[in-house]
């Protein structure tokens, strides 16, 4: 599967460079970070590791440290020492999204086989490991938070940190993420139909609360002041649904080796997305304009960075 920040760099863009350096920074962050034998049984630790190191664009840990980098900048605060600071977070994002991509891909959910260009963990470790994988790497991500950075001599560290942590747990939880993907599997086991409010209400939870999350996450580790919060929030709201726009849109008209996961599923199951609702052409302009106003989020305060890269590289990307 052809990564984002490879296809970047190929594109030439400063951006490229950025997020090949944020992903390899993230990645031997989390083969510090995941637990191995003899600490855990081999076989959990192997589970967690082929799901988390099959590849994946990265997206919300990249996310969190732009969020980072853009509140410490607009503070005249030292970008490097906030992505340092929001680096576990970004890695027990990874975590979080690499679970439900595990338990989504269960025969009691959406039932695939290909996943980030690999037979899913299922297919590869049996059922039961693959639901003990995804509850090993959600609750690791936890203990990753708690643990890591070492905080504890400076209490404004500590209250950013588990502020960052509550947000996270309440997009995870039962009204974020877990939320969405109930009423997911409850129409479609129903075959009940979404209109454009329920669509986006039932996104807005399942893929919309982490990405969020992710932004929210790293703005609060930087000091984010509650202006420069609700900025991100706008920010990290649209691009959420965007991406979710964008990713309808690849189920259509991806191939399956480029998306590293089934392309064309949700048409042959008649689920209800942004093109079977609005076409292809409407579903592009939906999606350009929420990334044009996730734009005018940061602009009103000034908080930019790699933030609008971000948003542009979303809309135009091919997995
Ligand atoms: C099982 C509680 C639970 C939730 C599952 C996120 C999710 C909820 C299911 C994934 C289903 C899916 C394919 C949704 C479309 C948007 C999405 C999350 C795509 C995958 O995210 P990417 O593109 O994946 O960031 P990579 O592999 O690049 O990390």
């Amino acid at each position: 599967m052809t990564s984002p920040p490879r296809a970047a760099r190929r594109d030439g863009g400063d951006l490229g460079i950025w997020l090949a350096d944020r992903r390899a920074e993230v990645d031997a962050a989390l083969d510090r970070f995941l637990p191995v034998a003899p600490a855990c049984p081999p076989r959990v630790s192997d589970a967690m590791r082929y799901s988390v190191f099959a590849g994946g664009k990265r997206l919300r840990p990249t996310l969190a440290l732009a969020a980072a980098e853009a509140v410490a900048a607009a503070n005249g605060d030292d970008p490097a020492l906030a992505r340092a600071l929001a680096l576990p977070v970004a890695c027990a994002l990874e975590l979080i999204h690499t679970y439900s991509l595990i338990h989504d891909d269960l025969p009691a959910m959406d039932d695939d086989t290909l996943r980030r260009g690999r037979p899913t963990s299922h297919v590869v470790f049996g059922e039961g490991l693959a639901i003990l994988a995804g509850d090993g790497l959600l609750t690791e991500a936890f203990a990753l938070m708690a643990r890591e950075p070492a905080v504890d001599a400076d209490p404004v560290l500590v209250r950013r940190k588990v502020r960052a942590i509550g947000i996270i747990a309440e997009a995870a939880g039962a009204c974020g993420m877990v939320g969405g993907q109930a009423i997911d599997l409850e129409a479609a086991g129903s075959g009940a139909a979404f209109d454009r409010d329920g669509l986006r209400a039932m996104h807005a939870r399942k893929t919309g609360a982490l990405i969020g999350a992710s932004a929210a996450a790293g703005a609060v580790l930087a000091g984010a002041t509650d202006d420069q919060l609700a900025s991100i929030e706008r920010f990290a709201a649209e691009l959420g649904l965007a991406f979710q726009i964008v990713d309808d849109i690849l189920d259509v008209e991806g191939a399956s080796a480029d998306l590293g996961k089934t392309a064309g599923k949700d048409a042959a199951a008649g689920k209800p997305t942004y093109p079977a609702l609005f076409g292809l052409e409407r579903s592009r302009q939906m999606s350009a304009d929420c990334v044009q106003r996730a734009l005018e989020a940061l602009r009103a305060t000034r908080l930019e960075g790699r933030l609008p890269d971000i948003a542009r590289w979303i809309l135009n990307r091919r997995t």
